[in-house]
């Protein structure tokens, strides 16, 4: 059994060095917030810890004493009066201090304060005993969560501070105090009345109070069902507002009615986990028995902040609990809940579906207590515990944005976690990390983790390295509210708090749920195989329910009859949705979904059309937003000289009519504002871009933080444009741009990594959502990742954007000619789990984003993207490709002498990306225009069979090549063979040209690099290549 962890100990006093350092060195900076309020600023100059009658333990009080002096002398006893005099003017360590007249004479009235301390009071011991009291009262607010009682099994063992256990709640704690010695007082002392300082509100109206009380009351508000942790956030007014919230006698007190509604929460939660073990008691369904009060939680927490006016709540969360919160927070039908336990409904739509789980919900519904309409939606998400996370802020963010709630007032988010994956999947600390920055920030999220001290069979000893799993919020400065959720009403107080802290600060804030899981993992496994005690202790535990409803009857809240006939109530809902259930005849996945388009399909939930327009804008626009792209659009700003010659340069482009890469994406960008569709581009300096190419942030070389965004100078009525440099996390930045890219589909949201190979640290997002997402879960998606790509000799770092890997999770077949249909290339497009392209020219790249927004449904767009392309000479487009009726090109033909005679040809060789130009050029240098043809494909999935067909059965004398730049097992061959080889039905060979197969991506030496391209254009032009082998 592990041993229950507290110790007065634990609440020692700061040791003097530490405090006597604070107050000579650090206070002065760590106050100046504070001395705004008190100016001019003065600083205590002597060493106070060499005054005879101070130690480490006096710091605040001694500051206390000091800011009071420093408002008025009168503020303080003659005492300080003195001290602090002397002190300034300079007094020697030691000399400062001058025995003070009778303290509390009978002139100031307080002569029943004297008769505690005595006749003859002994000033020094008075002094000492007061600063002794406020370091308790200090040790409390810090520490008191070290004794709170939050466990309800008694079993937990958190280490603070590697001290041995010492269980010492057979004592109350003052005792154990005294029986210590700390803080030099004793047993007789308690008695004695001390003025409160400041910094607590224990006292409530009172400014004295006897030591027995002060300990009475510090025990009350922080070492109960509640363990606050807070003195480590930096602003003063936050501690403060804690401490009011906690300390203030009496502050946790219900009305009849809010017990009476928490009762039948209670039940609800309940008896669903019961209703559910009793009709199935042999499926999978991760129930909440053992923290049953996280219903309530959840319910309080959207009352509270929908009284203060918040209209939308979206939610992410795991599996435990699911299904209730579903249920008892969202309110889906129970009926729908119960149809996903019928193994033989049959689901419609089209896709895998998941789990029940898993899925997602999106609702609107009258909210009883505040009496407004409020939207909640619960995302979906995948086994992968805590990916949702960023998800669920970048929704967030994106239905604040969309809103104009630029304070959060109206939109907000709760994030449900469990206690290990918080304290083991770092995505948490990503996405706290999001919490504060000004284009990511949602403006304050209410995390609640359900806290039932197990992961799976792993107990929190063998699974964290921090005293609490809450531990990782403190890098943000959240509070965290810790609380035994065996005590509903505690846990219905913090979360009040919780909700009015976030209404008040906007910042995050964590409520720790204190519990046990009653089963094991889930309804099937066995605890007691790796948990024998602990679950020994489960099974004695009374149900929560029980105890609250006991606890109700006994205050007379309610009455027994009332509360068996509230049970047989809840119970009759859940038989009659089951019954109803029973009629069902199908299973719509499209009943889950989490964030709905109202008017983006058709009733059915179908594209509108099933054609694309042309992706061509008019030349006037062209000019306009190139004209915007190669100016400072704003008066007095200074640019740097470097940046006027690239600006210069875009002038001139436009001047002759062509695009540039930078260009091209500017010309995507502002012709989609114009026409009032939101662009976000996010990612690790996107705003100048990794190549210095971008620069879409313009800044003041002579004003400080001055900038200026073109791109949002375009038209007067104009969509805002967002383009904002990342924090330097790959998986909560993506995980984040999907979410916001899932509240519209109005909006082209890009995620630029820096190098295309940094992807891999967000897979489980590219994975689980992107790829899959549509599948299991029937929501689209048009997020567009830009991943710079191409073998440059810059090393096994920095070259792959790993093609093959989103090749491989492509869903189209590789074996099955796909039939003809008219706009057969939207079909394809509509058919794929996502696009994945490599545009080589910047015409194509503009094409294929506008088509992100003009296609009638979403499509996660992969685009690799080039790094030394993006100033190469020939990469360039003409506006003549971007005009009205002009497209974006799925493959690249050959249009040279190769074309004209295509009989004369003998090899095709078939490529994509940068090597294009590579082969160009070699071909150009070999003067063997008329006998290669080089094709390039931009799409590659969807594979343009058709296209590629054409051009098989045009060079019929040409032997056909795959010429790659990446090696053998990489890039694009493992999925352009099969395509290949389907579209020309086998009936001629495909030749690989490229590197060989390697474990790294590239080489890092750069001659390597070198002679390796030069090998595989040698290969690729060499006729003979191939002869003999087939
Ligand atoms: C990223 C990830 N790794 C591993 C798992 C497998 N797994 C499922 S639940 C679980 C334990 C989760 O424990 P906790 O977070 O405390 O939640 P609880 O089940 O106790 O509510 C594990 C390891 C997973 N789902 N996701
Ligand atoms: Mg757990």
């Amino acid at each position: 059994m592990h041993c229950l962890r507290t110790t007065v100990t634990r609440l020692q006093p700061l040791r003097t060095a530490q405090t006597a350092k604070n107050l000579s060195q650090t206070r002065p900076l760590m106050l100046e917030r504070d001395l705004r309020m008190c100016q001019p600023v003065r600083c205590l100059s002597t060493s106070v810890a060499a005054e005879p009658f101070l130690n480490g333990t006096s710091s605040n009080y001694v500051e206390e004493m000091y800011y009071a002096w420093l408002e008025n002398p009168r503020n303080v006893h003659k005492s300080w009066d003195i001290f602090f005099r002397n002190a300034n003017a300079g007094a020697v360590p030691g000399a400062a201090y001058q025995s003070p007249p009778p303290l509390l004479g009978p002139s100031e009235g307080t002569a029943s304060i004297q008769g505690l301390v005595g006749a003859q009071p002994n000033v020094e011991k008075l002094v000492k005993d007061h600063l002794a009291v406020q370091s308790l009262i200090r040790a409390y607010q810090v520490r008191g969560h070290h004794i709170a009682k939050l466990d309800p099994l008694g079993i937990s063992c958190v280490d603070f501070d590697d001290t041995p256990c010492t269980c010492l709640f057979v004592l109350p704690f003052f005792m154990s105090l005294f029986s210590t010695g700390l803080y030099g007082l004793a047993e007789s002392d308690l008695d004695k009345v001390f003025r409160l300082p400041t910094t607590t509100f224990i006292g409530g109206n009172e400014t004295t109070l006897p030591l027995r009380e002060i300990i009475r009351r510090l025990e009350t508000a922080y070492c109960q069902h509640i363990g606050v942790e807070f003195m480590f956030i930096n602003d003063v007014e936050q501690c403060k507002w804690i401490r009011q919230k906690f300390e203030t006698p009496g502050i946790m007190q219900f009305t009849l009615e809010e017990k009476r509604t928490l009762l039948s929460r209670m039940i609800r939660s309940t008896r669903f986990e019961e209703f559910l073990q009793r009709k199935w008691s042999s499926e999978k369904r991760f129930g909440l028995e053992g923290c049953e009060s996280l219903i309530p939680a959840l319910k309080t927490v959207i009352d509270k902040s929908s009284q203060s006016g918040v209209e939308s709540v979206i939610m992410g969360m795991s599996h435990r609990g699911r299904l209730n919160v579903l249920a008892n927070v969202i309110r889906k039908d129970l009926e729908q809940i119960f149809c996903q336990f019928d193994s033989k409904l049959e689901a419609v739509d089209e896709g895998s579906g998941d789990v029940k789980y898993h899925l997602g919900m999106y609702h609107r519904r009258m909210n009883r207590v505040s009496d407004r309409y409020i939207t909640m939606s619960l995302m979906a998400n995948p086994s992968h515990l805590e990916a949702v996370d960023p998800v669920v802020q970048g929704k967030t963010k994106a239905e604040q944005f969309y809103s104009g709630d630029t304070e959060g007032k109206k939109v907000m988010s709760i994030l449900l976690h469990g206690d290990a994956a918080f304290a083991g999947q770092g995505i948490v600390y990503e996405t706290f990390h999001l919490s504060d920055l000004p284009s990511y920030t949602t403006h304050g999220t209410i995390h609640v983790v359900v806290n039932n001290q197990i992961g799976f069979t792993t107990d929190p000893r063998m699974a964290r390295s921090s005293p609490y799993p809450t531990d990782i919020a403190r890098v943000v400065n959240a509070p965290i509210f810790h609380v035994n959720a065996d005590d509903p009403e505690a846990v219905m107080y913090v979360c009040n708090v919780a909700a009015e802290w976030r209404n008040t600060f906007h910042k995050d804030v964590v409520v720790d749920l204190v519990c046990y899981r009653r089963n094991g993992h889930n309804e099937m496994d066995e605890p007691m195989f790796t948990q024998p005690l602990m679950y020994k202790q489960i099974k004695k535990q009374k149900g929560v329910l029980q105890k609250f409803a006991e606890k109700l009857i006994a205050e007379g809240v309610v009455t027994t009859q009332y509360y068996q006939e509230e049970v047989v109530r809840y119970d009759k809902i859940c038989e009659d949705a089951y019954s109803r259930s029973k009629d069902e005849k199908i299973l719509h996945i499209k009943h889950w979904l989490d964030s709905p388009w109202p008017d983006f399909f058709t009733l059915e939930g179908q594209p509108k059309t099933m054609s694309c327009p042309s992706t061509g804008i008019s030349e006037d626009d062209l000019s306009h937003i190139g004209s915007i792209a190669a100016s400072v659009p704003v008066e007095d700003f200074t640019i740097h000289g470097g940046l006027s010659r690239i600006l210069k340069g875009r002038a001139n482009m436009v001047g002759q009519r062509v695009c540039d890469w930078a260009l091209g994406e500017y010309m995507a960008f502002g012709s989609l504002l114009k026409d009032g569709v939101h662009v976000r581009l996010s990612g690790q300096d996107v705003e100048r871009g990794t190549f210095s190419h971008r620069h879409h942030v313009l800044h003041d070389q002579n004003v400080d933080k001055r900038t200026c965004i073109p791109m949002n100078h375009i038209s007067p009525d104009q969509a805002p444009y967002t383009v904002c440099n990342s924090s330097l996390s790959e998986y909560g930045v993506l995980g984040f741009e999907l979410g916001f890219a899932m509240a519209s589909p109005n909006a082209l949201v890009l995620w630029e990594a820096q190098f295309g190979d940094f992807h891999n640290t967000a897979q489980c997002i590219i994975d689980q959502f992107i790829s899959s997402g549509q599948a299991k879960w029937v929501r689209q998606n048009g997020i567009v990742l830009l991943l710079p790509h191409g073998m440059e000799g810059m090393g096994p770092e920095h070259s792959s954007a790993r093609p093959e890997r989103f090749l491989q999770m492509c869903n189209d077949d590789p074996d099955v000619f796909p039939k003809h249909s008219e706009d057969f290339a939207v079909h394809q497009l509509h058919d794929c789990n996502w696009i994945v392209v490599n545009c080589s020219t910047p015409a194509n790249y503009f094409h294929v984003l506008r088509r992100q927004i003009l296609l009638p449904f979403r499509k996660p767009l992969i685009v690799f993207t080039p790094k030394s392309l993006l100033r190469h000479p020939e990469a360039k487009s003409s506006f003549d490709d971007m005009l009205p009726g002009t497209h974006f090109k799925r493959i690249i033909l050959d249009d040279g002498p190769a074309a004209k005679n295509p009989e004369k040809v003998k090899r095709v060789v078939f490529c994509s990306g940068k090597v294009y130009y590579e082969l160009i050029r070699e071909r150009r240098n070999r003067n063997m225009d008329a006998a290669v043809a080089v094709v390039c494909i931009e799409q590659l999935s969807p594979f343009p069979f058709d296209l590629i067909k054409l051009e098989a059965d045009r060079y019929l004398n040409a032997d056909l090549v795959w010429c790659q730049e990446e090696h053998k097992n990489q890039g694009y061959y493992d999925y352009v063979k099969p395509r290949l080889r389907t579209t020309i039905n086998r009936t001629r060979p495909i030749w690989y040209v490229g590197r060989d197969s390697a474990a790294a991506p590239a080489t890092g030496n750069k001659h390597t690099h070198l002679v390796e391209l030069q090998r595989l254009l040698d290969t690729a032009f060499d006729l003979n290549a191939f002869s003999g082998k087939c």
